[in-house]
């Protein structure tokens, strides 16, 4: 493979280091204030973006919903042909862009390169689905006739995502949005402003190359306010929004006032239940990666460990043990596992959250800490903790953004180690090691864990695109992704056709004249 260094990667992808935000491609329409994007890698200035205002808004909706007219009647696998050129475009880009992922948001070059594989694995998924939109035909009650079923593109999709995963949530949505044949406007996060200029520039490459109008793929740049102007607005009838619970709540509320629909992907509390029948081989990494991959910055992230008393010392040991093995330091450098977070905010959460769960009762088994010295001068850097907990604690039933794992015991049945799992405000993934067939399946069942993603003898993170992908109660309820989560993108049309003389009503009921 070929190695690119950074400055050659910002160039390639068309987001080179810029003072006046004026020189990022594709980025039309924007003339409000300056963000400004750091690397929490090293804490340099990348680039800056300018932000949307209401004026610039109002020409990205009259661009989009233009597009919109054209792209619907475009037949869905001439769709899929743009979305696989699009994947084909992201083959040819891995390495810039997984670089750029790893250097704006700060997870590993490895986990940067697996979200642009995300994107390329939900391309090809979509590709194969835009032959596939099929609706149903469906027995009539009256003679003559027939009853069908259809899926219509549903028009402007607004897409909010973000920091922590700034190029594959976005394409889980516009790769099924563009084969339903919908137009995307995506507010990117104002942390990870780059990743969203350097996507736009990718796919409007595409569209010119394709005389297809740029507006089928539109970005807003801003804070929560640029967000408002969409899910406030008529014209946009589904708004898919990823982040925390506290957004998703407002998103929520605002859009269903309208009556739009919402696809919300928020917050988890992720757990893995380890038995008396786990493997240690499987469990040790799989509660590892799960905990500190992307310094406990997904959404998918595991934070509570709820171990059977009869091997708790075992497990304990073991995972203490592994975590002395993590090296912390530039995400680029593939010798480190764990880069920084996102911002200087997010180390004092962390912060905050270990003096709270300390102070709550709970006892410290590996410590924190914020690195510095020699390239830690970001400040961002972290040492992942590990804290026994009870899952009572006020702090254990929030969702922390940070690589901080709580181990909590359970005795006797896996009913109570369940119990546990479930006994908090969010839904999103779950995961149980046993080798026992009853417990595995008590886990999966209607009984069992009440999370969107529930897995057996793998951790809660690292979810492939080819399931719905999302949760439960305070997570949100939305899914997104494979599966056939593509229906929400569309509208359902439900079509009784009449090929008789006569005109019989249902339910049997007469109507003489
Ligand atoms: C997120 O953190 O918002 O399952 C998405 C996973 C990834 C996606 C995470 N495929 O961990």
């Amino acid at each position: 493979a070929q190695q690119f260094g950074m400055t050659e990667a910002l160039e390639i992808l068309g987001v080179k280091a810029i003072n006046d935000g004026t020189s990022t491609g594709s980025h039309h329409f924007s003339n409000g204030d300056l963000i400004e994007s750091y690397s929490p890698v090293d804490g340099q200035l990348i680039g800056k973006v300018r932000t949307t205002t209401a004026a610039d808004y109002e020409k990205v909706m009259e661009t989009a919903t233009a597009a919109f007219l054209t792209f619907r009647a475009m037949p869905a696998p001439q769709r899929g042909e743009i979305v696989r050129q699009f994947g084909n475009k992201l083959r040819e880009l891995k390495e810039p862009l997984g670089k750029l992922v790893s250097y704006e948001m700060g997870k590993s070059l490895q986990e940067g390169y697996g979200e642009v594989q995300e994107m390329i694995d939900i391309c090809d998924f979509a590709v194969g689905l835009s032959r596939q939109l099929n609706g149903q035909t469906i027995p009539s009650e009256r003679p003559g006739h027939v009853m069908r079923e259809q899926w219509h593109p549903i028009g402007v999709v607004g897409i909010i995502s973000a920091f922590n995963f700034p190029v594959a949530v976005w394409s889980w949505n516009t790769a099924l949005a563009w084969i339903c044949g919908d137009v995307c406007v995506w507010k990117a996060s104002e942390k990870a402003p780059l990743c969203s200029i350097a996507c736009q520039n990718i796919i409007a490459g595409v569209l010119k190359a394709n005389n297809l109008p740029e507006g089928i793929s539109c970005i807003i740049n801003g804070d929560y306010k640029v967000g408002e102007m969409m899910t406030t607005d008529t014209r946009i009838p589904l708004i898919s929004a990823t982040g925390s619970t506290r957004m998703g709540r407002i998103v929520g509320a605002t859009v269903a006032q309208r009556f739009g629909k919402s696809l919300l992907e928020l917050g988890g509390n992720n757990a893995i239940i380890i038995t008396p029948s786990a493997d240690l081989k499987v469990v040790v990494p799989g509660a590892v990666f799960g905990a500190v991959g992307t310094a406990g910055q997904r959404c998918t992230s595991t934070r509570r460990l709820i171990i059977h008393e009869s091997v708790y010392d075992k497990v304990r040991d073991a995972i203490v043990g592994a975590y002395g093995q993590l090296t912390i330091g530039n995400p680029l450098d593939q010798k480190n596992h764990i880069g920084p977070l996102i911002d200087t905010d997010a180390v004092n959460t962390y912060l905050a959250a270990i003096e709270k769960a300390k102070a709550e009762g709970g006892k410290v088994l590996v410590e924190g800490g914020v690195l510095s010295g020699a390239g830690y001068e970001s400040g961002c850097y972290v040492k992942p903790a590990i804290i026994e907990a009870e899952n009572s604690f006020e702090i254990v039933q929030h969702e922390t953004f940070a690589p901080i794992l709580y181990l909590m015991k359970y005795s006797g049945e896996v009913e109570h180690a369940i119990a546990l799992q479930n006994g908090v405000a969010q839904g999103l993934s779950s995961a149980i090691m046993t080798n026992e067939m009853k417990e595995a399946e008590k886990f999966l069942s209607f009984a069992g864990s009440d999370c969107g993603i529930a897995n057996v003898n793998i951790g809660t993170s690292g979810a492939e695109i080819g399931g719905a992908f999302g949760g439960e109660k305070e997570t949100g309820g939305g899914r997104e992704s494979g599966s056939d989560a593509w229906k929400v993108y569309m509208r359902r049309q439900t079509n009784t056709i009449n090929y008789s003389d006569q005109l019989p009503l249902a339910q049997g009921i007469k109507f003489d004249l």
